[in-house]
Formats: C-alpha cells, structure tokens, sequence
C-alpha cells in the first residue's frame, strides 16, 4: 500500500515535471506562422531506428525525401533511410497539382506531411526543420533529444507571389552568395526570387550576341571594384538550384534608364553621350533625333558612382529593339520561370511619349518570347498588356493606373520592405531616402491596406528587394536582410488575422538561433529580446 502511494505520487510528480517541460506546437517559434496550429499532449522523438517513407508517384518525390534526409542527417548523426517501404517520418503525395498548402501531424509514433503538390510537401518540411530543436541547424552531430511537440499543423500560403530581389548589378553577388540567400529564402517559404541584372554599373549577365555587355558592361561595379558577371551556364546553374527549392528566378534588365553598362559597352546604342551629371549631349551637334544611328557615336564611360537617372537607351532608334530583342530571347531562353522583368524606373531622361512608346514595344518583345513582363510601378503610364504586373515601389497613383488597366501589382513599398533602408541613423550601411525601417515598422503593414485603392484581388504578391549601393558582401546581405526578411516573408505567408507583432516578436528570437546556428550574421534588432 505504502509503496503503491509512493509510486503514485513519484509518478505524478514527474507527469507535472514533463507536462510543464514539454513544449507545446503552438510555441514552436515557426516563421512564418502557419495559418492553424492545433497543440496535442505528448511528444514524438526522432531517433537511430527513424527512417522516411514516400508514398505518392513523382519524380521529385525521392528528391524531396533525399532533401529532408540531407538537412537531419549531420547534426543527428542518423542514417534516415529514404524508401518507398517504411520509416516514421512520411512524406505523402496525394496529387499532382502546383499546391502550397499541406497538413502536417505529429503523433507519438511518427510525423505526416500530406499534400497534393510536390510544393506543399517541400513548405511542409520546411516547416517539420523548424520544429526540431534549433541544433538540427548545425553541421555537426550534436547531442540533443530531437522530440517534437505532438499536434496538427494545416497551412497554405496568403499570397501567390513571396519574393525577394537581389542587386547583383550595383555590386556583384557571386553565384555561392546567391545560393546561400536562396537557402535562406526556402526556409521562409519564399517563392520567388528577381535579379537586378542590370544598371548603370554592371551588366552580370553574358548575351552571346553582344558580347562586350559582359566584357566591358561587367568590368567594374559601385566603388570601383572588379565587377563580375554569370556565364549563361552560372545562370543555368542559379535556376537549377532555386527551382529544386520551389523558388522561380525572375531575370530583370532594366531598361530604358539605368543602361550606362550598355551604353558603355556599345557605342551604338547611344542616343547621345550620357554624362553623370543629369545631361544629354548630343554628339551629333542637332537637336537629338533618335531615329538616325549617330555618326559618330561614342560610348558613354563606364560609371562607378550611386546616382540615379541619368541615362537612357535611344526609344526612337531601330537598333535599340534588335538589341533588346537579342536580349530578351537569350535570356528567355534559359529561364523557365514565366516572368521577365523590364525595370522602367526612373527613366527621368527619357521624353515621356518615348518612354511610353519603349514600354509597348519591350512588352511585345517579352510577350514574343513566350514570357509576362513585369516593371516598375512607372511602367503603368503604359497600356500594359493583359497580365502583366507593376511593381509598387513608390507612386500610390502608378499602382492605381495598373489596377484600373485590370493588372496586378506586386507590393514593395519602399517605406517598409526596401532591405536597403538603414534600420536607424546609426546603422553601418544602407540608405534612407525613403525612411528608417526597424524590424517592427518592416512587420506593421498590411499589403491590402497599404495603397489606396489596392484590395487583396488586385495584389500578386509581396517582394522585398535588396538594392546594393553599400552592400559588399554576404556579410551586408545579411546585416540588411535579415530578420527583415522574415517580417516580410509572414506578411507573405501568413493571413492578416492570424499575425500579430507580439506574437512575431516572440518567435523571431527563434528563428535568430537558427540563424546563429548557421552561421547567418543577422542584426540584432534592439526591439527584440534575443
Ligand atoms: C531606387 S527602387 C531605385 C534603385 C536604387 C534604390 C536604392 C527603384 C525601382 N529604383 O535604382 O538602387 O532606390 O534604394
């Protein structure tokens, strides 16, 4: 009787002891949030004998198992067997449709991923890796119980389109630095990612037809550094690597402003000589005529500074369209993804009738070449043709134009998602031209509610852009990136109703030991407690 009591009592003592140590799904720390998070009791622990069984047929599916398999094997030190015949964790295919969305149980015998789309298992592991304990992070075994809060997770994604961009024109981001921010962004289920390939101080991206673009056009960058740019095959590559984490890369040439590299390259293509300084000197002496080819045409120097709007290609030359042409096809060609960026921002030296009139041209070229344009918010001035999407940056009025063409806009209000933007006065690099964006005012904002007039239909999606003017190297990226880009990623992801900057605060800390854990140099934003 005695002992039975003791027992009794030992046995509750050390229920309440794990009751109240057992961490609970809902306080998983998962960003971004899931839409619904139903906590169970219990755990499940992965283990030696824990092994991930596919069911479903696709070819990705081996793909996405051997994935998982390859982020829990270092740091548990497990074998994880991939097949078709058994283990606890399950991976399960039930369609084969685009979905994002899936369901994922955790039961004391193992854990489920369902989906009916291969994208939806991959957000399902993503968010299965931020489940275990942060030290499946590391790259090392560690010795860890690897349990897991038992419950039911169902989720899919906001927005259609949740990107990022990268600058790789003002300062060159070698192809490892781009693949290290794609993994980065596939753990914040974001699924888009644009490439600045182009400006006023490089052009990263070879064109087999016009070959001095790189030659010459990618000799430097800002400051005055060597520059750099992809070969076709790096592209390749770039695309491969993102597509195998449901991310589609979006070439982007910015055009007619913000073309000195070219002009730089090709004396031909210039309307006039462009000068740094804001003015157009035509070297034919007359008024400009863009539709003659110069007589002597001579190419702009190749720029090292920041400033802005000052160049442009000639819109009423025939050869800037072969040229543009060239362009588009080539790097259509080895880009599956069905976007084509045309830029069309500040194009202050531009005649408004020939910047709308390069617009509809560049867009019938882009349509030739089986892809969907998308431009700048000024792009909208424009008749854009059915599709295609401006991208909100900085004109409420622009992003209305588009929506009253019945076009969507992508969101990047520069107020809050330029990961540029200095977080306050003292932040070591960025700008501030269009505010001081701390982690909290990059997380408070509503895309829906943000411009007048721009409701949730009229929305694509979301991108935050990193424009590298002060940026160097993966260190800065990741200075200015993160954790904003996180914020930005739950406005993406997450619904309206379910976020909330208490609870984001309370799980960015999280996230942050992930990152420490790979070794992601993030800023240590003072309105959270790390
Ligand atoms: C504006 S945003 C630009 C870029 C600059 C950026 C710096 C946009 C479409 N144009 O050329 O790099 O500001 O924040």
């Amino acid at each position: 009787m005695k002992k039975t009591l003791w027992t009794l009592l030992i046995g509750s003592l050390l229920a309440l002891a794990s009751c109240q140590k057992s961490p609970k799904l809902t306080e998983s720390g998962l960003v971004p949030l899931p839409q619904e998070i139903t906590d169970g009791s219990g755990t499940y622990e992965l283990s030696t004998s824990s092994g991930i069984k596919l069911i479903g047929s696709s070819e990705k599916l081996t793909h996405l198992g051997e994935y998982l398999a390859g982020k829990l094997r270092p740091s548990t030190g497990f074998e994880l067997p991939v097949s078709f015949d058994g283990g606890d964790i399950t991976l399960e295919l039930t369609g084969s449709d685009a979905s994002e969305s899936y369901e994922l149980q955790v039961s004391e015998d193992g854990i489920k991923i369902s989906s009916s789309g291969e994208a939806g298992l991959f957000y399902g592991i993503q968010t299965l890796l931020q489940l275990l304990p942060v030290e499946i992070n590391q790259a090392s075994v560690q010795q860890v119980d690897w349990s897991i809060p038992q419950g039911n997770i169902k989720d899919a994604p906001a927005y259609a389109y949740r990107g990022s961009m990268l600058d790789v024109a003002r300062h060159f981001i070698s192809v490892e630095d781009v693949k290290f921010y794609i993994d980065q962004m596939a753990q914040l289920k974001l699924n888009y990612l644009h490439l600045h390939l182009t400006d006023d101080q490089g052009w990263r991206i070879e064109i087999k037809s016009w070959p001095k673009l790189t030659e010459i056009g990618g000799s430097t960058e800002v400051g005055g550094g060597d520059g750099g740019f992809y070969t076709q095959e790096e592209y390749k590559e770039i695309v491969a690597y993102a597509a195998e984490r449901f991310i589609t890369i979006v070439p982007e040439v910015d055009m007619p402003g913000h073309t000195n590299a070219a002009l730089a390259s090709y004396a031909e293509l210039n309307p006039g000589v462009n000068l740094p300084n804001g003015k157009l000197d035509s070297v034919n002496k007359a008024p400009l005529d863009y539709t003659m080819p110069l007589k002597n045409p001579q190419a702009s120097e190749l720029y090292t500074g920041i400033e802005v709007g000052w160049s442009t290609f000639a819109p009423k030359l025939e050869l800037t369209y072969a040229f543009v042409d060239s362009v588009v096809r080539e790097i259509s060609d080895i880009t599956p993804g069905p976007y084509f960026h045309i830029g069309g921002d500040e194009s202050h030296v531009t005649e408004k009738e020939d910047y709308i009139y390069f617009v509809e041209r560049v867009q019938d070229i882009v349509s030739k070449y089986g892809k969907t344009s998308i431009g700048w918010d000024e792009v909208a001035t424009a008749k854009l043709l059915p599709g295609n999407v401006a991208q909100f940056w900085a004109k409420e009025e622009n992003a209305k134009l588009a929506k009253d063409q019945g076009n969507k806009v992508l969101m990047s209000p520069a107020k809050k998602i330029y990961l540029d933007m200095q977080y306050d006065s003292t932040t070591r690099i960025g700008l501030h031209w269009a505010a001081y964006v701390e982690l909290d005012s990059a997380y408070l904002w509503e895309p829906s509610e943000y411009a007048q007039g721009i409701a949730k239909e009229n929305i694509l999606g979301i991108e935050a852009p990193l424009w590298t003017e002060t940026v160097t190297n993966r260190e800065d990226i990741s200075y200015l990136a993160f954790p904003r880009l996180a914020a930005s990623a739950e406005i993406s992801w997450t619904s309206q109703e379910k976020r909330s900057w208490e609870g984001f605060s309370k799980r960015i800390p999280v996230q942050g030991k992930r990152w420490d854990a790979q070794g992601v140099e993030f800023y240590k934003s003072p309105k959270i407690k790390w």
